[in-house]
C-alpha cells in the first residue's frame, strides 16, 4: 500500500501555498466519529497554520460518508468557497456495504470536482478495521486530515496558476 512505508503527512511546509484570502468548506461524516473528528481537527489546524482565516472555514456534518458529496454540493451552492474537503471513514464490515459506500463517495466526489471546476478533496479513510483508521487519524501514519488540507491549498494554487 502507498502509505505503508512512509508517513505521507511529512509534507514540506515550504511547498505549501499560503491560505490567506482562501475560503474552504469542510464536510465531516458522523460515522466513526473518533476517527472523523480527528481528521477534521488535523485539517483545520493545518489550514490555520498556513494562513487560512478561522472565519473563512465553513464546517458542516453529514450522517455518513455516502452523504459527503451532497454535503459538499450544498456548501458549494450556498456561497463562494475555493475548495471543499470531504472527511470520512468507512470500515470494512461483514456485508458488502463497504464496497457500495466507497464506490458511491469516490464517484460522487470526482463528479463534483469536474462539474464545479473546484478542488473537492477526498479525505476518506477506507480501512479493514478501526485500528488502521486511528493510525491514519493522528496515529502512527500521521493524520490524513492534514494531508487533505495541504492538497486543498495546493489545488487552489494550481488553479490560480492556470488562469
Ligand atoms: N458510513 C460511514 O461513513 N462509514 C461506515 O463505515 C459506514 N458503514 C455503514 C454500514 C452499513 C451497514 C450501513 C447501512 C451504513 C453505513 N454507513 C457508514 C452510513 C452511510 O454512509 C450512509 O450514511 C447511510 O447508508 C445513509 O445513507
Amino acid at each position: 500500500m502507498s502509505s505503508k512505508l512512509k508517513n505521507l503527512s511529512d509534507y514540506k511546509p515550504q511547498d505549501v501555498p499560503n491560505g490567506k484570502n482562501v475560503r474552504i468548506g469542510i464536510v465531516v461524516a458522523e460515522w466513526n466519529p473518533d476517527v472523523t473528528n480527528s481528521l477534521a481537527e488535523g485539517a483545520i489546524n493545518t489550514l490555520l497554520k498556513f494562513g487560512v482565516n478561522e472565519n473563512s472555514i465553513v464546517l458542516k456534518y453529514v450522517p455518513g460518508s455516502f452523504e459527503l458529496p451532497l454535503g459538499a454540493q450544498f456548501i458549494i451552492e450556498a456561497g463562494k468557497v475555493d475548495a471543499v474537503i470531504c472527511l470520512g471513514c468507512v470500515i470494512q464490515g461483514e456485508t458488502r456495504h463497504f464496497d457500495f459506500i466507497c464506490q458511491g463517495v469516490t464517484q460522487g466526489i470526482i463528479e463534483l470536482n469536474l462539474k464545479y471546476d473546484l478542488p473537492i478533496i477526498f479525505g476518506v479513510l477506507t480501512t479493514n478495521n478501526q485500528e488502521q483508521a486511528l493510525d491514519r487519524a493522528g496515529g502512527k501514519h500521521g493524520n490524513k486530515g492534514d494531508e487533505a488540507a495541504v492538497a486543498a491549498l495546493k489545488m487552489i494554487e494550481l488553479k490560480k496558476t492556470c488562469e
